[in-house]
């Protein structure tokens, strides 16, 4: 599509909105400043760059072998920075303890800002923001499924000590980007069959996440999240962090809530979950996934319950719904993955910012039901594709399919050639 194809259909596009009283120069406006937190774990399948590196467990896992797989800090960067010129709007990027900058083993409760400073150099080149998360899986103190909640003292305290170093990085990547570090605490902790003491586990979970969080930390340079649970592979009978207990810890001790997609009952979506716990928080984190009959964490695509989600982070105010996306996929390009999932986001809080709000919420509230219906479903024909088109060009990256091909010569060039 030449420029000025996709400037006229953009054009024409303006107008049919516009005949619905929405604006889209002002909606691409809004989108441009609503950043999408990447994770980094997509690009390596969650193994991290500790010398003796375990992979993911405690219950994640990551399934396939597509050839191309980041092995090193220089090719995740490399990986990372190419799918970021492919992606329009504004970009963090999310990072795990395990992927530290060093070349010599550092236990988890000895990591330091200074392992993670080459990565807030390359942020600051990116001008990305940086989130963070304390990496408690894939560890031999973390074998035994429990790690804050462990009867034993002594893992108990090794990943506390994980904790606030964690929380002191996290800090530092904020205050030298001068941009408030969401850092997000998951921990694997749960048991495989029945369980006679939850009270017991719960208890020292709460101790544990007491003592990380009891240092306070200027929310201009971090701010806290946790991560609640339904259950994992291998721990299926009892998740300590479940939603119950995170919701009602995130609510005491003025914490976010992180919300993951593939955390809740199969028919449970978490869309409806946003404004509920809005109540009672200030600001919430989403782990945007998508399941498959359980916690697959398969690529997000732009279906209706991304596009629920993104209504709600709209509707509710985007600037306290912090979006992270969480999902790792081996069965395809690593970078297609990446992209594939934060353009989906993007076009469902493009298509949210096109609604006529002001009006559907008139309808409701005058019982027009049946015209609000209607006005939903005429929506879903309006050519909110030409506008993300037009977001593209604007934003300098590929539109439409383009990506493809950069990222099938990307992969020729470089990922297969890795071995
Ligand atoms: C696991 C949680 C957690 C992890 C990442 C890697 O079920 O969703 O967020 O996926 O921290
Ligand atoms: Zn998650």
């Amino acid at each position: 599509m030449t420029e000025k194809t996709v400037e006229q259909r953009y054009l024409s596009a303006k107008a049919q909105y516009a005949e619905l009283g929405v604006d889209t120069d002002a909606a691409l406006k809004a989108l441009a400043d609503i950043p999408i937190s990447i994770h980094c774990w997509q690009g390596d399948d969650v193994v991290g760059f500790e010398p003796d590196a375990g992979g993911a467990s405690g219950g994640i896992l990551s399934t396939g072998n597509y050839p191309g797989r980041a092995r090193n800090i220089r090719e995740l960067r490399a990986d990372l920075c190419k799918a970021f010129s492919l992606i329009p709007g504004a970009k963090r990027l999310n990072l795990h303890a395990i992927y530290l900058d060093s070349r010599r083993a550092v236990a988890r409760n000895k990591i330091t800002p200074a392992h993670f400073q080459s990565w807030i150099d390359w942020a600051k080149e990116q001008k990305a923001g940086l989130d963070f998360n304390p990496t408690y899986f894939g560890h031999p103190k973390a074998a035994s499924n429990l790690t804050l909640s462990s009867p034993d003292a002594g893992i108990r305290e090794y990943w506390i000590e994980h904790g606030i170093a964690c929380r002191r990085i996290a800090a530092e990547m904020g205050r030298q980007l001068r941009n408030p570090c969401i850092m997000n605490t998951w921990i694997p902790d749960g048991f495989k069959d029945i369980t006679v003491d939850r009270a017991g586990a719960r208890a020292r979970l709460e101790e544990s996440l007491d003592r990380i969080f009891s240092v306070k930390i200027p929310a201009k340079y971090m701010r806290d999240a946790v991560e609640s649970k339904l259950f994992g592979i291998g721990v299926e009978s009892c998740t300590v962090g479940s939603n119950e207990f995170y919701l009602g810890y995130a609510v005491k001790n003025r914490l976010m809530l992180c919300l993951d997609s593939g955390h809740f009952h199969p028919t449970e979506v978490i869309s409806d979950k946003i404004s509920a716990v809005l109540r009672f928080l200030d600001e919430i984190l989403l782990h945007v996934s998508r399941p498959v009959r359980w916690d697959s964490d398969h690529v997000v695509l732009f279906d209706d319950e991304l596009r629920a989600i993104a209504q709600e982070i709209v509707r509710n105010g985007a600037e306290r719904v912090h979006i992270g996306l969480d999902y790792f996929d081996a069965t395809i390009n690593r970078l297609e993955a990446w992209i594939i999932g934060t353009r989906n986001m993007q076009k469902a809080l493009l298509s949210a910012l096109l609604e006529p709000a002001a009006e559907l919420t008139e309808l409701e509230r005058s019982f027009r039901n049946g015209r609000k219906l209607a006005l939903l479903e005429e929506l879903k024909m309006m050519p909110l594709g030409a506008v993300y088109d037009y977001f593209c060009l604007k934003q300098d990256v590929p539109v439409g399919a383009d990506y493809i091909a950069e990222v099938e010569s990307y992969e020729r060039k470089v990922q297969f050639k890795r071995g």
